[in-house]
Parts: C-alpha cells; sequence; structure tokens
C-alpha cells in the first residue's frame, strides 16, 4: 500500500480485515515496525475518534506522533499556483508538505469539502496536492467525499456482530439542522459493495448520493419500507449532493426511533459520531443494547492500525 485515500488503495479487503483482527487480539505484536518512525498528523477541522484512535493506532505500532491544526496553529497555506501572494495566504502548499515530509515518515490530513463547488470538491483537490507534494505516504483522516478510516472499522464492526454471511445493511440518511459532507456515506457504500452483505441506501428524494458510488445499490425513498428487515441501520445525514450542499429541514419523522427499530429483524443502530441525539436518532435507540455506536468507535484503532503497518510494511 502506497497511500491510504480510499478502498482503492488497498489489495484485498478481507485479507485487511484478518489483519485488524490479529491486531486487535494482540495489538503490541507489531512494535518493532514503528520504531523511529513519526506520524504526522494535519487537521483542517475538528477531530475526536480520528485524531485519538489514529494516535493510538501509531503508538501502538512503536511510531511517534505529531498532531497540528492547521486553521488555528499554522501558517494560512496557499493552494492555488501562480497566485502573487500579498494577500491573507502566508505560506505555499507545494513547500508545505514538501516540508512535513522532511519531519514525517507517514502524513495524514483531514479536509473537508466547501459544500459550494461540487466540482473542486469531488476532485479531491486538498489532498490530491498533498499527494502530489509529498515524498511520504499519504493516509486520508477523512477527505472531502470520503472517509476510508471510518468505512473500515464499520465494516469490522458488522463482521463481527452479524449472524449470517449476508446480512442486510440499510444506510438512512437522517435529519440535521447545518450541511454535512456526503463522505461518510459514499465511503460506507464503497466499502459494503465490496462484501457479499445486502446493501440498500434509503433518502429523501433530491438526497440520492452520487451515482458513481450507488450504481447497482437499490436506493428507495420510502424508509420504512427499506428498513422492514434490517440486520444493521446505519443513520447519517449528508447535504444534497444534486442540489449541491443544500438541506432538508422538514423531515424530522426520518430519525430513527424505537418505533422504527421495530420494523428491522432486531436490528443493530450505527452511526460515525458525533450525533445529534434526539435529531439523528432517539436517546432509546443510541442507549439501546442494540447501539454499536462505541463498539464502532472502538474499531477505529484496529482499522487505523491495520492501515499503518501496510504503510510501515511496504516502507522498509
Ligand atoms: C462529520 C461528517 O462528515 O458528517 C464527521 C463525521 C465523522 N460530522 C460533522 O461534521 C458533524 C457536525 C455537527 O454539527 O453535528
Amino acid at each position: 500500500m502506497k497511500n491510504f485515500t480510499s478502498i482503492k488503495d488497498i489489495f484485498s479487503l478481507s485479507t485487511l480485515l484478518e489483519e485488524a483482527k490479529t491486531i486487535k487480539k494482540n495489538p503490541y505484536d507489531f512494535k518493532s515496525f514503528g520504531e523511529h518512525k513519526t506520524l504526522g498528523m494535519l487537521f483542517f477541522n475538528p477531530s475526536l475518534r480520528t485524531r485519538l484512535s489514529t494516535q493510538k493506532a501509531a503508538q501502538n505500532l512503536g511510531m511517534h506522533v505529531m498532531v497540528m491544526n492547521l486553521q488555528t496553529d499554522g501558517w494560512t497555506i496557499e493552494l492555488q499556483d501562480g497566485t502573487v501572494m500579498n494577500q491573507g495566504s502566508q505560506e505555499h502548499i507545494r513547500e508545505a508538505v514538501a516540508v512535513i515530509s522532511q519531519y514525517c515518515d507517514i502524513i495524514g490530513i483531514r479536509t473537508f469539502p466547501s459544500l459550494k463547488n461540487k466540482e473542486e470538491d469531488y476532485q479531491e483537490r486538498v489532498l490530491n496536492k498533498f499527494m502530489a507534494y509529498a515524498s511520504v505516504p499519504i493516509v486520508s483522516l477523512e477527505s472531502a467525499t470520503l472517509h476510508p478510516l471510518q468505512s473500515f472499522a464499520d465494516v469490522i464492526t458488522i463482521d463481527e456482530h452479524k449472524t449470517n454471511a449476508t446480512p442486510k445493511v440499510v444506510l438512512t440518511w437522517a435529519p440535521h439542522p447545518k450541511a454535512l459532507p456526503q463522505a461518510v456515506a459514499n465511503s460506507l457504500v464503497q466499502w459494503i459493495k465490496e462484501t457479499p452483505m445486502d446493501l440498500v441506501i434509503t433518502n429523501p428524494e433530491g438526497f440520492d448520493l452520487a451515482p458513481e458510488f450507488t450504481t447497482g445499490v437499490t436506493v428507495m425513498h420510502d424508509q420504512d419500507e427499506a428498513l422492514k428487515g434490517a440486520d444493521f441501520v446505519y443513520a447519517k445525514n449528508w447535504s444534497s449532493y444534486q442540489h449541491y450542499g443544500q438541506i432538508e429541514t422538514e423531515k424530522n419523522d426520518w430519525m430513527i426511533t424505537a418505533e422504527k427499530m421495530q420494523l428491522t429483524n432486531n436490528g443493530k443502530f450505527m452511526h460515525c459520531l458525533p450525533v445529534r441525539r434526539n435529531v439523528v436518532v432517539s436517546d432509546d435507540v443510541i442507549d439501546s443494547n442494540d447501539s454499536l455506536v462505541i463498539a464502532q468507535a472502538n474499531n477505529r484503532t484496529y482499522a487505523a492500525q491495520a492501515v499503518l503497518l501496510n504503510l510501515l510494511k511496504n516502507e522498509e
């Protein structure tokens, strides 16, 4: 593995899944691989789980970790080439990333979409510039359109809790007061498609995800119908892809409640977190024994550790 920015970077999901399970059993067995190696993690946006779980993963591998919040702690970075930099931006991404590559053996980077310019967001402009100017591997800590470390942890979690080989996984849009990325949803679809699981997406009209992800997947606009027989209910809000960045505030009845979970096959509830309680999901569902949200967060460590181990092995 040279970089990790989407499922396309991995060799085999079943192999990576086995590696993560092995690591979870004995997290300190691979400590020699990261000796004298440094992971740098750069955030353009807030993070709790990604930051802590990836730091923990790197430490379990014997790595050193440096973390920087670029928005608050760094110079303002210029992304455009050829700009006369006599305004607000102070440092060009070309030098910034080349310099960070001198200090780090792997660079993790979190970027967010503008949710205003679809083409720019879906071209992954910032992430691609990091890949272009870095001389070390790049790990996505969530990009404008994908969140592969989250999806890998989600696949591990489903694998641990499934009761048959082809569980029905329902990805459902949920209400939210703010415009959020499609990244978690896009990425989950990409990863589940690589498994034998039965995936159904349900969202209101106007909130279909990008066809590059949903081709071949059942998309339903009736949430109750979609939830019938679900083994896993993955709730997530996303803003519109079609009417790019627009939000829907009239569909509060899409919140996942105990009544809706009754439609499922004793379904388990999933969400990547952070979650708006009693907007996306009711307290009784997230606090029930059928909620997997903490198990998902726990698996973030082993997902990140399997990915970092592969990148370290490739460096040798
Ligand atoms: C992010 C998202 O992509 O939707 C991170 C998920 C891992 N979520 C948020 O930004 C939630 C912010 C909010 O206002 O609730």
